[in-house]
């Protein structure tokens, strides 16, 4: 037999162990996805976000929090309740390595930015979908930004 149907057949042999019908648990069954044309499972690996929700931001807080980002360049929405910023950078390799710090940042929080990338320049929109407005992640997503673009 060859190689290739001896793998395939371990293929197959691997997505039928995998199949939600097979020994694996309904629990995890229900995470893995098998493609028996391919004969191969894969597993996903996204996780439930475990993100809490956010209180939209208070009238205060918008006027203490807000102040110090609007004196750095952010911007208030006209037709919704969230911030934007354009930064300018060297070069792409600049603003890709800022986008890079950021996108870290935004996966430990499980926040992400709304942005738009043209060569060295970036435009942001930051927002809290959850609470379909600004909420104290934005803001300490934009304090980053502008500490880690100077
Ligand atoms: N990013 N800006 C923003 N707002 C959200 O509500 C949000 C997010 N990133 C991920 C996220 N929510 C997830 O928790 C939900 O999409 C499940």
């Amino acid at each position: 037999m060859s190689l290739y149907r001896s793998l395939y057949k371990a293929g197959c042999l691997i997505a039928i162990h995998f199949h939600p019908s097979g020994s694996v648990s309904q629990a995890r069954a229900a995470s893995i996805n098998v493609t028996p044309l391919a004969g191969f499972a894969t597993v996903s690996t996204a996780s439930p976000s475990k993100r809490k929700m956010a209180d939209k931001l208070t009238k205060e807080e918008r006027d203490t929090l807000l102040q110090p980002l609007i004196q750095s360049g952010w911007k208030l929405q006209d037709n919704r309740d969230a911030i934007e910023k354009e930064f300018k950078f060297k070069d792409f390799n600049q603003a890709f390595a800022f986008m890079t710090r950021v996108a870290l940042l935004a996966e430990k929080m499980d926040h992400h930015p709304e942005w738009f990338n043209v060569y060295n320049k970036l435009q942001v929109t930051l927002s809290s979908h959850d609470v379909n407005g600004l909420s104290k992640r934005d803001i300490r997503m934009a304090k980053f930004m502008d500490t880690t673009s100077q």
